[in-house]
């Protein structure tokens, strides 16, 4: 069985891009793979956080994993920084990393221009973190939104570094995109994305969906209701495709096209289904927050099965590097 392996910061609540682009797909693949999914905590620490509320956020962020149907039994779940291996092979991974490619990441850009006040190593490195994180258990597929393609063809270009270097030891991984692979903000002019705060978060009830939803932008050719419009242009048709029936949406397509429907109308049919999937989401998320050591339990477990596969990752690493046993 082939393995993956994703992960996600617990930067603050997991919103419909998260979702979209990445959990959605995470619980679908636990029935044809070994998948391992991590809350990937050292990333979160590269921006500016808070200490105090760093681990009840991982812990959150681990609920809303098994309220979206993340099953243990079938798949490791655990918090990045309890396997010690990822920040080693990180190490060695950096010895081998081309520093030009790290500086031209879209992602390193854009951050280093918003934290100006805290430009620190880690920003840079990230991508080698995340390559770490891959290649510590040899995934061969990796289900990510858009944003993070570059970075897994930056992991590539390290295992194809690192394996000349010293001997075939790791897969070169491949993306797993979704139709939902890009979801922007609401004001249409980023990627949904949690350290912008443009986010609808899967844990939000109807209202305050609908309350975003409503102003949303759409295609901008619909200035009037009698404007036709242009789906595949358009943010809300893009959140439908992971959330609405095929059916549906094709007949809201073409209410688009013909401007038979307004966008308001379309707005309303994606808030149902919304709805009608993270209704019961948010009742297993308020389950799994009662029982907290149940959960801890899980990531221990998590944890204790990804530490097995680590070390003996890193024992071939290890001796392939030349470092006395
Ligand atoms: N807008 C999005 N559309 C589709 N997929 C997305 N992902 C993130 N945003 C979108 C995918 O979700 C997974 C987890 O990524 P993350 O934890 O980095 O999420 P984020 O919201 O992007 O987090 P931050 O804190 O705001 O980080 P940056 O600034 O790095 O974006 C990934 O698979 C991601 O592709």
């Amino acid at each position: 069985m082939q393995r993956v392996f994703s992960g996600i910061q617990p930067s603050g609540e997991a919103h419909l891009g998260n979702y979209a682009g990445a959990i959605k797909n995470w619980v679908r693949l636990q029935d044809e793979y070994e998948c391992i999914y991590c809350v990937v905590d050292l990333h979160a620490v590269t921006e500016s956080f808070d200490p105090a509320t760093l681990s009840q956020r991982t812990l959150d962020m681990a609920i809303t994993l098994l309220a979206a149907g993340i099953d243990p039994e079938r798949s490791i779940l655990f918090v990045q920084s309890a396997v010690p291996e990822h920040a080693e092979l990180t190490w060695y991974f950096n010895c081998v990393a081309p520093l030009g490619e790290l500086e031209r990441m879209t992602q390193f850009k854009d951050k280093a221009a918003r934290n100006r006040q805290n430009l620190n190593v880690g920003l840079l490195d990230y991508p080698v973190l995340q390559a770490a994180d891959i290649l510590l258990y040899k995934a061969e597929l990796v289900p990510v939104g858009e944003d993070q393609i570059q970075h897994l063809e930056f992991s590539r270009e390290v295992a194809r570094r690192f394996n000349k270097r010293y001997g075939d030891i790791f897969p070169e991984p491949r993306p797993l995109l979704t139709p939902g692979k890009r979801i922007l903000g609401l004001d249409g002019q980023a990627k949904m994305s949690k350290s912008l705060g443009n986010t609808v978060s899967v844990l939000a009830g109807p209202e305050a969906t609908w309350d975003k939803l409503r102003p949303a932008v759409t295609d901008e050719r619909r200035v009037r209701r009698s404007d036709p419009g242009e789906p595949e242009d358009c943010n809300i048709f893009t959140i439908h495709k992971a959330f609405t029936p095929a059916e549906t949406r094709e007949e809201l397509a073409r209410g688009c096209r013909g401007a038979t429907i307004g966008c308001i109308d379309c707005k309303r049919v994606l808030a149902e289904h919304i709805e009608r999937e993270l209704a019961p989401l948010r009742e297993r998320y308020r389950a799994l927050a009662a029982n907290p050591e149940r959960v801890r339990e899980i990531l221990a477990t998590g944890a204790g099965r990804c530490r097995a596969i680590a070390r003996e990752v890193m024992g071939e690493v290890r001796e392939a590097m030349g470092f006395l046993a």
